[in-house]
């Protein structure tokens, strides 16, 4: 299975997701055949019209009920304004999320970032789904949705995007995804939304882009003592730590933290620039004070206020999302920013990017990652990121789009 713990490429994890991938395409999928998804047969058909699949039904025809589990096990509402659920939650996906191909690194999302991302505005509780072992009352399974906004072409169109879909190691390949993903889209249905987004490292019907990571090394020792990294051909430990080295302070003039006063700017600047993607969430301010407002441990934003005019031209953001490195004797945690939303009016992208790193390597992160979305491809490799082994492809349920997009055409990142 390919997943989207991404470290950088080597040739064989390279060959083996293509491997993996050309055998998904073939493969039959009993549950995603029999959902409004885009589906493989259908790739190339111009004569299928853009937008959703099937129609809303009304409220009172949505099933009331809960599907059904197998008779074990038992739904639960997860309220992650209680702390003791959300250390539930944290600990579930701790040991059971999201690992590399080659099961060195595991996703180790925080607590904090986990209400952070479960509970924007207008979140609905009965979203967050839990299932429990019914004797031992144990957190088995979970996955989430939370509403958006996400404007494809012209369209704003209401979502949810689903996101922390975790079965128990020891519950896989019981076929209890299907079931999750279904009692999901139920309780959306119920609140009247009828489309969602997501992401994933495994190739599903059908992705509507397919993106890369990329990796830009700000710790290279401790990246290649865990293996994430390794030597380049032809160079020493002492060469690499300085060709990675950056300056210890940002280079632009009124680059500072965003703060609350900020947000009406914030949310000019990125409406803006993200009308020009195909699809791209469309943020209100509410949706920036909450995304977007740096929050310790969590996200950070930084924007140039030009020191003449005290206009705000820039901006650029990244999160903060550490892996557990499985196995090693002296590292127990990858410190890993991914890029978030990022937009130049004035400083150019890759000076402005450039700082981020800065700034991310005085936060001791070891590592800073982003996908070739929006514009990211004109700083990735003069920045010296280099490529990673993950892919991350991007779904919509219930909303066709003819023709699968390139990466730079999508203004989307999800958690
Ligand atoms: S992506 C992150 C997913 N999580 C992980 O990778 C964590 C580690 N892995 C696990 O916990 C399990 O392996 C999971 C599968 C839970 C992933 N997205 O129960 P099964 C299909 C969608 O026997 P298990 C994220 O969170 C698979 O193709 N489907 O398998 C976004 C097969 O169907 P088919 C997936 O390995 C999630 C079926 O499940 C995924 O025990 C978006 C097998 O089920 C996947 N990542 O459990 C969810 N992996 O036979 C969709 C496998 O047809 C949301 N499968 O090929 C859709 C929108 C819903 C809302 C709609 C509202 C309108």
């Amino acid at each position: 299975e390919t997943n989207p713990v991404s470290k950088e490429n080597s040739s064989l994890s390279t060959i083996v997701r293509r491997f993996k991938d050309s055998v998904s395409l073939g493969k039959t999928h009993k549950f995603w055949e029999s959902q409004p998804v885009g589906q493989f047969k259908d790739i190339g058909d111009s004569n299928l019209p853009e937008g959703p699949i099937e129609p809303p039904t009304l409220l009172s025809e949505v099933k009331q009920e809960p599907y059904n589990l197998p008779s074990q096990y038992e739904w639960t509402t997860c309220d992650m304004e209680s702390d003791e659920t959300c250390r539930e939650v944290y600990d579930l996906l701790k040991c059971n999320y999201v690992e590399d191909d080659e099961n060195m690194f595991r996703f180790n999302y925080s607590q904090e970032f986990l209400t952070w991302a479960l509970r924007p505005p207008g979140y609905y509780r009965s979203w967050h789904i839990g299932v429990r072992a019914k004797s031992s009352k144990k957190l088995v399974a979970f996955i989430t949705g939370v509403p958006a906004r996400i404007r494809v072409r012209d369209e704003v169109v209401k979502m949810a995007e689903i996101n922390f879909l975790c079965v128990h190691k020891k519950l896989r390949s019981k076929r209890l995804a299907p079931v999750m993903i279904k009692e999901v889209t139920r309780r959306v249905h119920l609140e009247n939304i009828w489309q969602a987004a997501y992401t994933a490292g495994v190739v599903l019907p059908t992705p509507i882009t397919t993106c890369q990571y990329w990796h830009r090394s700000l710790n290279p020792k401790k990246l290649i003592d865990v293996g994430f990294s390794r030597l380049g051909a032809r160079m020493t430990m002492s060469r690499t730590i300085k060709l990675y080295k950056l300056p210890d302070s940002p280079a632009t003039p009124g680059f500072r933290n965003m703060e609350l006063r900020d947000v009406p700017a914030v949310t000019r600047l990125l409406r803006n620039y993200l009308s020009q993607f195909v699809v791209a969430p469309d943020f209100d301010e509410n949706d920036v004070e909450h995304w977007l407002l740096p929050t310790e441990n969590v996200v950070d934003s930084y924007l140039v206020e030009s020191p003449e005019t005290h206009e705000i031209t820039d901006f650029c953001s990244f999160y903060t999302l550490p892996s557990s490195i499985l196995g090693n004797q002296n590292h127990s945690t990858l410190k890993a920013a991914y890029s978030y939303y990022n937009v130049s009016t004035k400083t150019p992208l890759l000076q402005l990017m450039n700082d981020a790193l800065i700034v991310a390597k005085q936060k001791d992160f070891d590592v800073f990652n982003a996908l070739d979305v929006m514009h990211n491809e004109s700083f990735l490799k003069e920045l010296k990121f280099g490529p990673g082994d993950g892919q991350l492809h991007y779904y919509l349920y219930n909303y066709r789009i003819r023709h699968a997009l390139r990466p730079s055409e999508l203004g989307l990142v999800l958690l």
